[in-house]
């Protein structure tokens, strides 16, 4: 079995949030996704709308996610890839280059992102009535 992970806020969730999902399943056969934790946002400087459980919950709820963890910490990718045994890390590609010290414990991949979208871009189009 072929397991796949993948990080992210997952904010006011969008169909670039869904896409990048279905691609990233479709690199291999179980997929885990590490949703952001509020206290690792908050540690970013960013607040999301939706509460780390809300956020979670959504994206669990996603036929094709198998499993959801909660991202505390910057470095617990290296950790979570030997626990999970992870084949393949998968990101967007506005990370690209980003995560490629992950490679000497699995694949990394960069996949395209959707343009025209992003929870920045829906909270300011939002703004403006
Ligand atoms: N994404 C995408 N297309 C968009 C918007 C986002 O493909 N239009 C992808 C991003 O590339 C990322 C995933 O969706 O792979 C989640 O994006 P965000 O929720 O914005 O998460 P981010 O702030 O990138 O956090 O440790 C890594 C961080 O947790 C990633």
């Amino acid at each position: 079995m072929r397991k796949i992970i993948t990080y992210g806020t997952f904010d006011l969730f969008h169909i670039g949030h869904l896409n990048i999902l279905k691609r990233a399943k479709a690199q291999g056969d179980y997929l885990i996704v590490a949703v952001s934790s509020d206290a690792f946002n908050a540690g970013k400087g960013k607040k999301a709308y939706y509460s780390e459980d809300d956020r979670m919950e959504i994206v669990r709820a996603i036929r094709f996610v198998d499993e959801v963890i909660l991202e505390e910490s910057w470095d617990q990718k290296r950790k979570d890839i030997k626990k999970y045994n992870i084949d393949a890390f998968v990101m967007g590609d506005d990370w690209k280059g980003k995560f490629d010290d992950l490679a000497d414990l699995c694949e990394v991949i960069y996949l395209p992102r959707t343009e025209g979208v992003s929870t920045t871009k829906i909270k300011s189009d939002l703004k403006v009535k």
